[in-house]
């Protein structure tokens, strides 16, 4: 209750703040994705970690009000990447079960996707395992009214799920991002290769792309481009960056 609180103030207080980690895509390097990821920086205190903060945020409610804020920064995001000839860059938006709730997102989103004038096709939303808990058919309406704006949908950690397949058959899904789990240890773990592998093939042939999370060496960034993974996401590259320092590096390539 004590981080509940705090939460509640720092929201007033405008302590969070969106990050932005770049995707390189792996046919051209260069930058076509990029992840907005919250980050809370207290006035007075070390920075709280999303996975501390968000499921407090979570169970008081407050991730609704939050995540609205965070959609509306990406969707500013681009407009303002627009007026600067930063043109074609999609911002992933990371949503928590809550926001499936109804209709909302899908009114919340055409409302800013009017607003700003921004093209549906550069925005996209990632989703977990988490959502399989809420009213599946709620989950698939939901879905098909944003394809129909041409927002796409990832699925984030995927593999680490019990029932991820289960995504996949039932749902309008775009691109797969395989769990960091996978893909730290791939040159060690004979295992991890192998499911690497997988899950590759998989996405492939149901003509989804797929984006590897947590590539920090060399070593996996070869593995990955000669298995032909689409996007790599890592510190390897990038690290998740305030806006002024991604905005630089995407201009630097356009
Ligand atoms: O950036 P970091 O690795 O610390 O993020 C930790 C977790 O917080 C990730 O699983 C990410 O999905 C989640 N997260 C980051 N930003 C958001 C957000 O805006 N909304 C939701 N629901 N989760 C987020
Ligand atoms: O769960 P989700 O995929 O949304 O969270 C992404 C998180 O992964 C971000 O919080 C980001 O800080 C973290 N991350 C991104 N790249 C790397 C990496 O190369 N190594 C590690 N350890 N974490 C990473
Ligand atoms: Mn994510
Ligand atoms: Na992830």
């Amino acid at each position: 209750l004590e981080l509940e609180n705090k939460l509640r103030a720092a929201i007033k207080k405008h302590e969070l703040s969106v990050y932005y980690q770049p995707q390189v895509d792996i046919r051209e390097f260069k930058v076509r994705r990029v992840e907005a990821l919250l980050r809370w920086f207290p006035e007075d205190g070390k920075p709280v970690p999303p996975s501390d903060f968000i499921p407090v945020a979570e169970r008081a409610h407050l991730i609704g009000k939050i995540g609205y804020w965070v959609l509306e920064q990406a969707c500013l995001q681009v407009k303002e990447w627009q007026s600067v000839g930063i043109e074609n860059i999609r911002v992933a938006v990371n949503l928590s079960a809550q926001q499936f709730v109804g209709k909302k997102l899908v009114e919340d989103v055409k409302e800013l996707i009017k607003k700003y004038g921004i093209e549906g096709r550069l925005l996209e939303f990632e989703i977990t395992e988490s959502i399989l808990l809420e009213d599946l058919e709620n989950v698939k309406e939901v879905l098909l009214e944003l394809r129909k704006m041409d927002i796409t949908v990832a699925i984030d950690d995927f593999g680490t799920g019990y029932s991820s397949l289960k995504y996949l058959q039932k749902l309008p899904i775009d691109s797969l991002k395989i769990d960091r789990s996978f893909i730290r240890e791939l040159a060690e773990n004979p295992n991890n290769k192998s499911i690497v592998n997988t899950i590759i093939s998989l996405g492939h042939n149901l003509n989804l792309s797929v984006v590897a999370e947590g590539v920090e060496d060399k070593k996996m960034v070869a593995f990955l481009c000669e298995r032909q993974c689409d996007f790599i996401q890592g510190y390897y590259f990038y690290k998740p960056m305030p806006v002024e320092e991604v905005t630089k590096i995407l201009a630097q390539e356009s």
